[in-house]
């Protein structure tokens, strides 16, 4: 059942589940060409998930800042293109949610191993915020957290599974946000490894 997070933000339970597959295959081909890579923040801090994205462009972290970029710093090439399979599963997945006509131009894809996390902070690296955030969680459960508009309120912690998908637009768009650090509960297809994908709308 959909489990609502907020006036506008929902959790689709195993919504991805039936998709695991070509997405997986999918992801393949992307981390092949643009592999994922531990960004460092403009303070200095390697970032314990890696990255990798694709879609027309980018999030990339280095000593300058933080931005979207059409080119792959590391490769020097433009990012993969986004699969059509991500595209559909994740206007599916908004659509269901009222969000109809979203046109992600970008997908992050995180990974995560034991330990790693996602301290709370806000999406705002993009300029168009009526549009929603999309997430997929594959592989190993994490604890979200949700929060609030200021970094001080006391988040909300949200166990994500594989196959979960969670939409967040409107009012929530902009909330704080963060993910504890993993335990190892290696997965049976994903080992000990956690991947999330965020499509965003980011022009
Ligand atoms: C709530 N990723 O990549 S996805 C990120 O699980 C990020 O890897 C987390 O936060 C992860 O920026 C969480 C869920 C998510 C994404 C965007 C949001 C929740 C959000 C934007 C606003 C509010
Ligand atoms: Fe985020």
């Amino acid at each position: 059942a959909d489990q609502q997070l907020g006036e506008g933000a929902w959790v689709l339970r195993e919504y991805a589940s039936a998709h695991v597959d070509p997405i997986l295959e999918a992801l393949g081909q992307i981390r092949r060409h643009s592999p994922f890579r531990h960004m460092i923040t403009p303070g200095g801090y390697t970032m314990s998930v890696g990255l990798t994205c694709c879609g027309l462009v980018g999030w990339t972290a280095d000593r300058k800042g933080y931005r979207y970029a059409d080119i792959d710093p590391e490769t020097g090439q433009p990012w993969p293109p986004m699969p059509d399979v991500f595209l559909a599963l994740a206007q599916a997945a908004a659509r269901r949610c009222g969000y109809d006509g979203f046109e992600p131009d970008s997908c992050l894809i995180n990974r995560y191993v034991p330990g790693a996390r996602l301290s709370l902070h806000q999406d705002k690296d993009e300029t168009d915020f009526s549009a929603p955030i999309v997430s997929v969680s594959l592989g190993m459960p994490a604890l979200f957290q949700f929060g609030g508009h200021k970094r001080s309120d006391r988040p909300e912690k949200i166990p994500l599974f594989h196959g979960d998908v969670v939409v967040w637009g409107g009012p929530d768009r902009l909330r704080y946000h963060g993910v504890l650090p993993l335990k190892d509960n290696p997965h049976p297809l994903l080992g000990s490894n956690r991947i999330n994908l965020t499509f965003r709308k980011t022009r």
